[in-house]
C-alpha cells in the first residue's frame, strides 16, 4: 500500500469521519443551537441576602478569609438589566442564574409574592433579550428558618425542597428552559460537612454521609416536582444538576495504591450522586474546574489520606491547577450516562486577566474535539459574568469576564469578555484566537 500523501486523493479512513478535519483557517464550528452563556448564583451577586444561613455564617469573625460579608456583592439584585445588556451585547445567548430560596420563602410555608415578582422580572429581562435561561433551584444558600431546624439534616428538608421546587416550577414554567436542581452536591458536602469551612461547620464523614443521602433524595423529589408542575401545563421540563466533576490522576504511575485511590475517588465524588438518582437526569450538567494529581498515603486502619499534587504546574490566583485537557475527558465520561450535556460551569479565578483568554481558548478546543470524538455537549456557561462573592474567599478572588469595584459598582470588561463574545458571535472558535495558544499550534 503506498504510503499516504495529499496528491494520492482522501484515503478512506478520512472520509469515514463524520466532518473533514477544518482547514487551518477556518472557524472550529460548534452544533447548530449550542448555548454560550455564564453562570451566576444568587447570593454570589444580588446583595442584601439577610435571610439565609450565609448571612449569619458571614457575620462570625475568622470565617471569611478576608474578613469581608457579602453585604452588597454585585448589587445584582438592581443592575440585573445592565448586566443582562452587558452578556447579551458580549453575543451570549444562554444564562444560568439561581433563585434565592430565603427570599421567596423567607418564613416556613410562606411564599413572599413581592419576591416571586421581582424574579418573574429577572427571568423576563434575560427573555427579552433572546436568552436561554437555565435556573438553579438550589446553590448552597438555605432559608434561616430551615437551617434553624437542622438544615439537610433535619426529617422534613426534602418535603420542603420538593415543595419549594414545585413553586417555582410552576411560578416560572414559561420563561425557563432548563432546570437544575442542585448546584455541586459534593462540594457542598466537603465544605459544610467535612472540611467545616461552610454553614453549618461540620467536621464529620458521617453526618456528610447522611447529607449525601438527602440530597440524593431532595433532587429525586425536586425532579418530579418540576416535571409535574411544568409538564401540566403541556411543556417538557430539562431538569439535572450541576456536579462538579474532577479530574483524577495517579501521582505515581505504577503505584497500585495511587491507581486503585483515583478509581475509588472517581466513582465516589463524580459518579455516586448519578448512580443514587439514576433514570432522573433529562441532561448531565458538570461544573469543571479540578485536575488532581493523587498520591495515596496509607495511614490508620479504616482512615484514608490522600495528597493533591500540583508541582509548580500553572494555577490559577487561588491555587487551583489549570488544566484544560481534562474537560475532554471528563466529557468522554460522562457521556456514558446517554444524556445532553452541558458544561454548567467552568473558569478561573484571574484578576489580572492574563492567563483567562488562553484557558478558555484551550478549555473550547478541548470541549471542540470532545464533540467531534462523539460527546453530546449542547451549552456552555463560563464562571462567571462578573467577579462576585466567593464564598469563604470573600471577594479577593476575581472570576469574572467583567471585573467589577465593589466601591462603586462599576463594571469594566476584561479582555477575555471581548474573545469570549467572538467566541459566542462566531459559534464555535475563531481561527485568529489560535494566537492565544502560542505560535505553531495545530489542531
Ligand atoms: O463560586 C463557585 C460557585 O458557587 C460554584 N462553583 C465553583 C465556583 C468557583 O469556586
Amino acid at each position: 500500500m503506498p504510503e499516504h500523501h495529499p496528491s494520492h486523493g482522501t484515503p478512506e479512513y478520512v472520509s469515514a469521519l463524520p466532518t473533514a478535519r477544518p482547514h487551518i483557517h477556518e472557524t472550529r464550528k460548534f452544533p447548530e443551537g449550542f448555548l454560550w452563556g455564564t453562570a451566576t448564583s444568587s447570593h454570589q451577586v444580588e446583595g442584601g441576602n439577610g435571610k439565609n444561613d450565609w448571612h449569619d455564617w458571614e457575620m462570625i469573625p475568622g470565617h471569611i478569609v478576608d474578613g469581608q460579608p457579602s453585604g452588597a456583592a454585585c448589587d445584582q439584585y438592581h443592575r440585573y438589566e445592565q448586566d443582562f445588556d452587558l452578556a447579551a451585547g458580549f453575543h451570549q445567548n444562554a444564562h444560568r442564574l439561581s433563585i434565592e430560596w430565603s427570599r421567596i420563602e423567607p418564613e416556613d410555608g410562606r411564599w413572599d409574592m413581592d419576591e416571586v415578582m421581582h424574579y418573574r422580572r429577572v427571568l423576563e429581562a434575560l427573555k427579552r433579550r433572546n436568552m436561554k435561561v437555565m435556573l438553579t433551584v438550589w446553590h448552597f444558600t438555605l432559608p434561616g428558618w430551615l437551617a434553624a431546624k437542622g438544615g439537610w439534616e433535619w426529617r422534613g428538608a426534602v418535603g420542603r425542597f420538593r415543595r419549594f421546587a414545585g413553586f417555582v416550577a410552576g411560578e416560572y414554567s414559561d420563561l425557563v428552559d432548563l432546570w437544575c436542581t442542585i448546584n455541586e452536591p459534593m462540594v457542598y458536602l466537603g465544605q459544610s460537612y467535612q472540611s467545616g469551612v461552610w454553614p453549618p461547620g461540620v467536621k464529620s464523614n458521617w453526618r456528610a454521609f447522611r447529607v449525601f443521602g438527602a440530597l440524593c433524595r431532595a433532587h429525586r423529589a425536586a425532579y418530579g416536582a418540576i416535571h409535574k408542575a411544568v409538564d401540566r401545563q403541556g411543556r417538557r421540563a430539562q431538569v439535572g444538576i450541576a456536579q462538579n466533576v474532577i479530574t483524577f490522576e495517579p501521582y505515581r504511575k505504577h503505584s497500585l495504591n495511587d491507581i486503585l485511590f483515583v478509581w475509588f475517588a472517581d466513582k465516589i465524588f463524580n459518579h455516586q450522586f448519578f448512580i443514587w438518582t439514576k433514570g432522573q437526569h433529562d441532561y448531565i450538567g458538570i461544573n469543571y474546574y479540578f485536575h488532581y494529581r493523587i498520591k495515596y498515603i496509607p495511614s490508620k486502619i479504616f482512615q484514608v489520606f490522600f495528597e493533591v499534587h500540583t508541582e509548580n504546574r500553572e494555577t490559577s490566583d487561588v491555587g487551583w491547577e489549570l488544566n484544560p485537557q481534562g474537560i475532554f475527558e471528563a466529557l468522554l465520561d460522562m457521556n456514558r450516562y446517554r444524556r445532553p450535556i452541558y458544561i454548567t460551569e467552568n473558569g478561573l479565578a484571574n484578576a489580572d486577566d492574563g492567563k483567562r483568554p488562553r484557558i478558555l481558548i484551550a478549555t473550547l478546543k478541548e470541549v471542540y474535539h470532545a464533540i467531534r470524538a462523539g460527546a453530546d455537549v449542547r451549552g456552555y456557561f463560563h464562571w462567571s459574568l462578573l467577579d462576585n462573592y466567593e464564598w469563604e474567599r470573600g471577594f479577593a478572588a476575581r472570576f469574572g469576564l467583567i471585573a467589577v469595584d465593589y466601591a462603586t459598582q462599576k463594571r469594566t470588561p476584561r479582555r477575555s469578555a471581548h474573545v469570549y463574545a467572538d467566541i459566542c458571535k462566531a459559534n464555535g472558535i475563531p481561527h485568529t484566537l489560535l494566537r492565544f495558544l502560542g505560535h505553531g499550534v495545530r489542531w
